[in-house]
């Protein structure tokens, strides 16, 4: 299978993608205030490529439970210098975490190859013209409600089965509004709108999710399910983090979303190295 991002072109199965995460926000859950100064985004990133990520992720909006929506002027304000810089500075994609189609917009401009979309909303026009137009890599991620209140009662009859139904209705109508396939990875979702349980189940069932024969990706890094099964604090969480990680990567998950760049990409490789796969290859960009 391939994924298109503008001129990255990426074949799978091949390398697992390391995803390192920038947040450029005071609040995000397990990083919140480190990055929000430009200069300590930009180094950030700079070091996270160093570590061997293939993409950052850079983000302007903590979407932790509870979080308030930020104005789009002020994503704009936090995350575009951040993504000028590093376009300049490293050689690898640049993704923006956004769920604002003119914060996405700004984020290509900058340059910016893929949007990861935590948004999940029932009208996206908008935002499905601009990906259609331009090219990028869509990660299209499944969230129940909204930030500000998906924690407070998520209900699933069959969370597995929903979720994949979700992504069959979401591919569809995205290809009537035009995308390739090609441009589109899904992510579960894990964390948004899901209990302890429904992330576990989501996590078992992963390979299940690969509708239209598309990559999925995963995001457990750091996350609460993981302090819960282990009862540990948010900066106790990497050995479970990189457990989900492996597990992930021996279900054929295309690519992992973390915070912590360096341990992933040695859990991974050495993952990959025990399933025997030739993880040389796989991996172009035009
Ligand atoms: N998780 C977070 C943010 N964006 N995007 C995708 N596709 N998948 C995820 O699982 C995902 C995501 C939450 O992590 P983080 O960015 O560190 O936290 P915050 O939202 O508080 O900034």
């Amino acid at each position: 299978m391939r994924w298109r991002a503008r001129t990255y072109d990426y074949v799978f199965p091949g390398k697992t993608l390391v995803m390192g995460v920038v947040n450029v926000t005071p609040d995000s859950f397990s990083d919140g205030g480190k990055y929000l100064e430009p200069s300590a985004a930009v180094a950030h990133g700079i070091e996270l490529a160093g570590e061997g990520a293939d993409i950052l992720d850079i983000g302007g909006e903590s979407t932790r439970p509870g979080a308030p929506a930020v104005p789009e002027e002020e994503e704009v304000r936090r995350v575009i210098p951040v993504i000028e810089a590093l376009r300049r500075r490293v050689g690898i994609p640049i993704s923006v975490d956004t769920r604002k189609p003119e914060v996405a917009r700004a984020a290509i401009t900058a340059g910016a190859s893929i949007v990861n979309d935590i948004g999940g909303r029932s009208d996206d026009r908008e935002m499905w013209g601009l990906v259609r137009d331009t090219g990028v890599g869509y990660v299209c991620m499944h969230m129940q409600g909204e930030p500000a209140t998906m924690q407070d009662n998520p209900s699933y009859e069959d969370v597995v089965a929903e979720v994949r139904e979700w992504f069959v209705k979401r591919l569809g109508a995205m290809v009537r509004a035009g995308l390739s396939e090609k441009q589109v990875v899904l992510d579960v979702g894990i964390g948004f709108g899901k209990r302890l349980e429904h992330n576990l189940k989501l996590l078992r069932a992963i390979d299940y999710f690969n509708v239209s024969n598309r990559p999925i990706m995963v995001g457990v890094s750091r996350k609460s399910f993981i302090g819960k099964v282990l009862g540990a604090d948010t900066p106790d969480r990497l050995p479970g983090s990189l457990a989900c990680a492996c597990w992930a990567v021996s279900k054929g998950v295309a690519m992992i979303r973390t915070h912590d760049v360096a341990a992933t990409v040695h859990a991974v490789r050495m993952t990959e190295h025990l399933l025997g796969r030739n993880t040389d290859g796989g991996v172009g960009s035009s």
